[in-house]
């Protein structure tokens, strides 16, 4: 099955509007003349979207820009109202937003975001035609207790409830070991394999093989340009979602050319 690669990078709570022009300019311009085989994605804060749609999406950007992607880093489950702090689905796709990230860890442990929570999220994220990149993964207390495959399936199955297979086709899991995110530490190649291999499976159960053999699972935890080309090498890896590694040009663009 040929998956193409995607690479996002989630900034996380970094970079406003200036620094966003500044890592574009220069990756843009790294960027220029190459052609890589997969797909780029950069979701920023929230307050930066504007600037970066402005960047990629506008006269005057330069060859190249609209290869990238633009993802969000959250959206609220409603659809407009008494919502304090929230952005919306269609707020987002003002500024050419194509993928947002939900389920990420950091949502679950710092902001209580349960399976019913991200699955609401998906479901109204494909109402407004976003596609999800859909996060999940162990801890290590739970790895060491060897509840991984047991963690994996149930928030799998909770965060894919009722969400059908065609909208399931637009969706990317990315599989991010909690012990490895912003630690430097990063999962083996055999211990993420493993993990990617058991997370197509639980799809094929819930979807059958077919759907399994399409849907694109990404690592996330401390990739680096070092360990990108052996990670994505593992035949149920497609591609990364960054988080330190993709906040310098530089050091993003070496993650794309080595994994790709
Ligand atoms: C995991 C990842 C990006 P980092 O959160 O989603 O961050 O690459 O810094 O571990």
């Amino acid at each position: 099955m040929n998956r193409k690669p995607i690479f996002a990078a989630n900034w996380k709570m970094n970079k406003g509007a200036s620094e966003t022009e500044d890592f574009i300019k220069s990756f843009l311009s790294k960027l220029q003349g190459q052609d890589f085989p997969c797909e780029i994605v950069i979701a920023p804060p929230f307050v930066s979207l504007p600037k970066l749609a402005d960047l990629l999406h506008t006269a005057t950007a330069v060859q190249n820009a609209h290869a990238i992607q633009i993802a969000a880093q959250n959206c609220s489950q409603f659809d407009s109202g008494a919502y304090t702090g929230e952005i919306s689905v269609l707020m987002l796709r003002e500024f050419f937003v194509h993928y947002v990230i939900l389920g990420h860890s950091e949502r679950r442990a710092i902001y209580g975001e349960t399976d019913a929570i991200i699955n609401a999220k998906i479901k109204k994220a494909r109402e407004a035609n976003l596609k999800p990149i859909f996060c999940i993964g162990e801890t290590l207390a739970e790895r060491e207790a060897g509840n991984l495959e047991t963690v994996l399936r149930t928030q799998i199955t909770g965060g894919l409830e009722g969400v059908s297979e065609k909208d399931l086709g637009e969706t990317v899991i990315a599989y991010e070991p909690v012990w490895a995110i912003g630690t430097g530490v990063t999962a083996s190649s055999e211990q993420a394999q493993e993990a990617h291999a058991f997370v197509r499976s639980v799809i094929a159960d819930l979807y059958g093989a077919d759907a399994a053999a399409k849907i694109r699972i990404q690592y996330g935890g401390s990739v680096k340009p070092g360990n990108a080309a052996e990670l994505m090498a593992c035949p149920d890896i497609d591609g990364a979602l960054i988080g330190g590694a993709a906040l310098e040009p530089q050091s993003f663009l070496e993650i794309i050319r080595n994994g790709s």
